[in-house]
């Protein structure tokens, strides 16, 4: 195949909700020009012609990813032939990586180092384990004299699951967080997270699957539908702040987060998620009528993963309100330029941040994220 012929076809699936039916298509991404076409499985038919859309990136394709055509969520289920096949499933790997509870004001950081560095963050969850989670996670380490402080410690406080996509996913993540001795590690590895953010022991600040196997059962143990960790929201005192698919799209989250830790900020829960259209509406269905962008402020909701936050602090809804800066980022580079929108903002819609606009709503918009969205 000449180079400027190569393209690669994946089976996607897309959940069509108005008929409940699940639909297949081939999609097929063009190299040489960057378009794709959409071929539907069952009516023998092209669904799109071939066009440009360049919010779908190489990066963005691989078994498992959710890409957004117009509105649809398309989730990638395989590879269409064996051309793709190969050339995708030796490369490119998941992993899991874990945000240890010594680490929680370092999460920014390390999510900023995951995102600078080739990753894409297909999953991320904060959760707390309880002991009996921590024993079965750590099951290969029972009966070594670390056991105990380990599940102990793990259990003490908040960590972040994250599934990790890149090429050697597993070399490359364990190479980033460093030797599993701090101390080894800031001599060896000055510049990994466990050199930069760990301190001795089982505070070693991440966690990294060792192989392929066993990071499929740690992601599956964190992200599964029968998953046992639960997320950390305690539906008091808080704001709802969610960062937009652009910045995570961009890689800029991690700088996000890094901020509202720094601000004394507490994320007291946090997960990404991918919204469809209805959900996307239900949740600003408030701002309908209030704001003219309300359309496509939903619609770019849907356009790829978004991180959703409870944030606590007292007046959490005004408070963090003064942090993102007022909703158009054009006004806030003008009157507030050291906000969160003005800084990350491009326009009214993408925006950079949403933060909850009344008092008596924070915790309603919580619910909806850690609570509603947890059952469907
Ligand atoms: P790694 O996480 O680097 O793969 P493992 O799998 O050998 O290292 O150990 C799992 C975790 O157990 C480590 N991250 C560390 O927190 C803890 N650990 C390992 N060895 C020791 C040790 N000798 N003393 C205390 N904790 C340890």
């Amino acid at each position: 195949m000449a180079v400027n012929d190569e393209r690669y076809v994946f089976i996607v699936e897309w959940f069509d909700t108005s008929a409940s039916l699940i639909r297949s298509y081939n999609l097929t991404y063009f190299m040489s020009d960057k378009t794709i076409e959409m071929f539907d499985l069952k009516n023998k038919r092209i669904f799109l012609k071939r066009c440009e859309y360049p919010s779908i990136q190489l990066k963005d394709l691989y078994v498992g990813s959710i890409v957004t055509v117009f509105s649809r969520q398309l989730k990638i289920v395989d590879y269409a032939d064996v051309f793709t096949r190969s050339k995708f499933e030796v490369q490119r790997g998941k992993t899991f990586g874990m945000i240890k509870p010594d680490a929680y004001t370092h999460i920014g950081k390390i999510i900023t180092a995951v995102e600078r560095n080739g990753f894409v963050i297909g999953n991320l969850k904060m959760t707390r384990m309880q002991i009996g989670d921590a024993q079965q996670f750590y099951g290969e380490h029972r009966g070594k004299p670390f056991f105990d402080e380990l599940t102990q410690f793990i259990c003490s406080d908040f960590i972040v699951g994250l599934e990790l996509i890149a090429d050697n996913s597993v070399k490359k993540w364990r190479d980033l967080i460093g030797p599993t001795k701090c101390q080894v590690a800031r001599v060896e590895a000055p510049n990994s997270m466990r050199a930069l953010y760990g301190t001795e022991g089982v505070r070693n600040a991440c966690h990294g699957s060792d192989a392929p196997g066993s990071a499929q059962r740690e992601l599956d143990f964190f992200f599964s539908d029968k998953s046992n960790l639960k997320s950390t929201a305690v539906f008091n005192n808080c704001t709802c702040a969610i960062i937009k698919p652009h910045i995570v799209l961009e890689g800029r989250a991690g700088q996000i987060i890094d901020i509202i830790l720094s601000e004394g900020f507490e994320i007291s829960a946090m997960q990404m998620f991918y919204l469809d259209r209805a959900t996307s509406e239900e949740f600003f269905e408030v701002y309908k009528g209030v704001l003219p962008e309300f359309q496509a402020m939903s619609e770019h909701l849907t356009s790829g993963p978004c991180i959703a936050m409870e944030i606590r602090q007292e007046n959490a809804v005004k408070a963090f309100r003064d942090l993102c800066g007022p909703h158009d980022p054009q006004i806030a580079k003008t009157l507030r330029p050291q906000t969160i929108r003005a800084k990350f903002g491009i326009d009214r819609v993408k925006n950079a941040i949403h933060c909850t606009d009344l008092p008596e709503d924070g915790i309603l918009e919580v619910e909806y994220f850690f609570n509603i969205l947890q059952q469907k």
